[in-house]
């Protein structure tokens, strides 16, 4: 009898223990779903690029890198640093072209932020602004700077899913979705206008 009590417990207590497991697994799945759903991750369709360039900008030699989604920028003689983007940036791709037309080369990065309203959020929009969103930076180099970055034109978030970019003779932008559709962007008056959409074939 005391045998028979013994393994009714042990029975018991194993179930106790796999209900709790599913309970667990199953509330962790809805929470990661939510937290998926409010983009708080960034999607696997995103293309990270390495590179590593050397230009020469005015009188100066500077190295560009691009490694684990950071961008730094050194002095190529002294190797000093010049420039790195804030570690709450991930920066998939960047280029180094004359984007605006003026002669001179500016520095445009595609860089995935959390927060896409930046100083900016709306009074409605209640709670942390924590959503994970890709952004199109564009600067020019200013020697007057430290960092020698001066921005001139930050986009809001794209509400493209870009998974791949490149740029074209034309000095234009082509942005791939997740998709494999393309949108084409060109610098006009100011900023980046949507020249072209070739859908998938
Ligand atoms: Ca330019």
């Amino acid at each position: 009898m005391k045998n028979e009590n013994d393994n009714t417990k042990r029975i018991k207590k194993v179930f106790v223990i796999l209900l709790v497991i599913v309970l667990i697994t199953v509330m962790s799945s809805i929470f990661i779903y939510y937290l998926w759903t409010k983009g708080a991750f960034i999607p696997s369709y995103v293309t990270w690029r390495n590179q590593e360039d050397t230009y020469v900008i005015g009188d100066e030699i500077v190295d560009f890198s691009l490694k684990k989604k950071k961008l730094i920028i050194l002095d190529n003689k002294t190797e000093e640093l010049i420039y790195e983007t804030p570690k709450e940036w991930k920066v998939s791709d960047y280029f180094y072209f004359d984007i605006d037309h003026d002669d001179k080369n500016e520095v445009v990065m595609v860089v995935w932020k959390q927060g896409s309203f930046g100083e900016h959020k709306p009074f409605w929009h209640e709670g942390k602004d924590n959503k994970w969103t890709q952004h199109i930076f564009i600067y020019d180099w200013d020697i007057t700077r430290d960092n020698r970055l001066r921005a001139i034109w930050m986009s809001s978030a794209l509400g493209i899913n870009v998974s791949e970019v490149f740029t074209d003779e034309k000095d234009r932008i082509h942005l791939i979705d997740d998709k494999g559709e393309e949108t084409v962007w060109q610098w006009i008056s100011w900023g980046l206008t949507l020249m072209e959409v070739i859908p998938v074939e």
